[in-house]
């Protein structure tokens, strides 16, 4: 374990308790999501419900966490940031039902349930995807927008991490790659879009929320960056080590489908290393919160050390 890590996971464990902060937020982001969304019953109720099956199936709530964490980071409030936390899991939530179809990753499980197109069929889950994605601007209008970042920022901040330049340009390049011999550095690009772009976006969205210094936001993009990358090192290292029952989704996907991962380009210890070393670069990013930011440094501990 790197050195700042190491000092950082020593201090929370004395003074933070992360399972119960994390239980916390994700109660009050759960209730957040629930006020947002139309009601189940509400017509067409099929889409309605197949959008909150799907939400509400047991995500770690990572990305909202991290918006939250990054707004008290920079003395904001919770109220400010929950829409943009919400709109941000709604995204997140949307491109894990689009990736399980068949057309795509072909998964039956998520979240430890069928996936969304096993129980209401492709053209549901397609729509509910779509329905999710547009939910998540409708949510983000929740926010009034700040002195330093106007509702317009906010509103492109939120469509970029989710446009055709990351998170849709890295499942592109996902898609493309399957079968093919990837380079390292090609692999980061997948990584940097697929991946890091909403963590790192969740981050920044955080900071706006509490109007933020440019200062405070450079630290929390480099943080979230870096954050990013080493979750996904994880979640491929996890794809061997886990079985099904663990992760709630199919185990060993990405070596059945040849896909490039970490893992396979350079073996198991160098890629824990490399997200050792990227959850350090994280760490140092957040120096400019002077203590301040205990809830990322723990969240990013988290995501370095999850089993799920
Ligand atoms: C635009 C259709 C589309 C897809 C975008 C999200 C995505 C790319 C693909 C899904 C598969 C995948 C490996 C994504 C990378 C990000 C990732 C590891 C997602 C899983 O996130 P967790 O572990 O999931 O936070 P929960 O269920 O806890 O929210």
């Amino acid at each position: 374990m790197s050195e700042t890590a190491t000092r950082a996971g020593a201090r929370h464990r004395g003074s933070f308790d992360l399972q119960a902060d994390l239980a916390g937020r994700a109660a009050v982001i759960n209730r957040a999501l629930d006020c947002f969304l139309p009601r189940a019953t509400m017509k067409p109720a099929t889409i309605h419900k197949a959008m909150r099956y799907s939400l509400f199936a047991g995500g770690k709530r990572m990305r909202p966490a991290l918006c939250l964490a990054a707004a008290e980071a920079c003395g904001g409030s919770m109220d400010a940031a929950l829409p943009l936390a919400c709109a941000v899991e709604c995204i997140h939530t949307y491109s894990l039902i689009h990736d399980d179809l068949p057309a795509m990753d072909n998964d039956d499980y998520r979240r430890g349930k069928l996936t969304n197109h096993k129980v209401f069929g492709e053209g549901i889950a397609i729509l509910a995807g779509d329905a999710l994605l547009t939910q998540a601007f409708e949510i983000a209008t929740a926010s009034l927008g700040w002195p330093r970042y106007s509702h317009r920022e906010i509103v492109r901040e939120v469509a970029r991490a989710a446009g055709s330049l990351q998170l849709i340009a890295g499942q592109v390049a996902d898609l493309e790659g399957e079968g093919k011999k990837i380079s390292a550095a090609e692999l980061k690009y997948i990584h940097e879009r697929k991946t890091s772009a909403l963590l790192c976006c969740s981050a920044r969205l955080g900071g706006m929320s509490a109007n933020c210094t440019p200062g405070e936001l450079k630290a929390l993009t480099e943080f979230g960056y870096h954050v990013g990358l080493a979750f996904q090192i994880i979640d491929d290292i996890l794809d061997v080590t886990q079985t099904s029952e663990q992760l709630g989704k199919t185990a060993g996907k990405d070596s059945r489908a040849q896909k490039a991962t970490y893992p396979a380009i350079v073996g198991m210890d160098t890629s824990r290393k490399i997200a050792r070393q990227l959850t350090d670069r994280a760490f140092r990013a957040l120096k400019i919160f002077r203590g301040r930011a205990v809830a990322l440094e723990a969240l990013a501990m988290y995501l370095l050390q999850r089993d799920r």
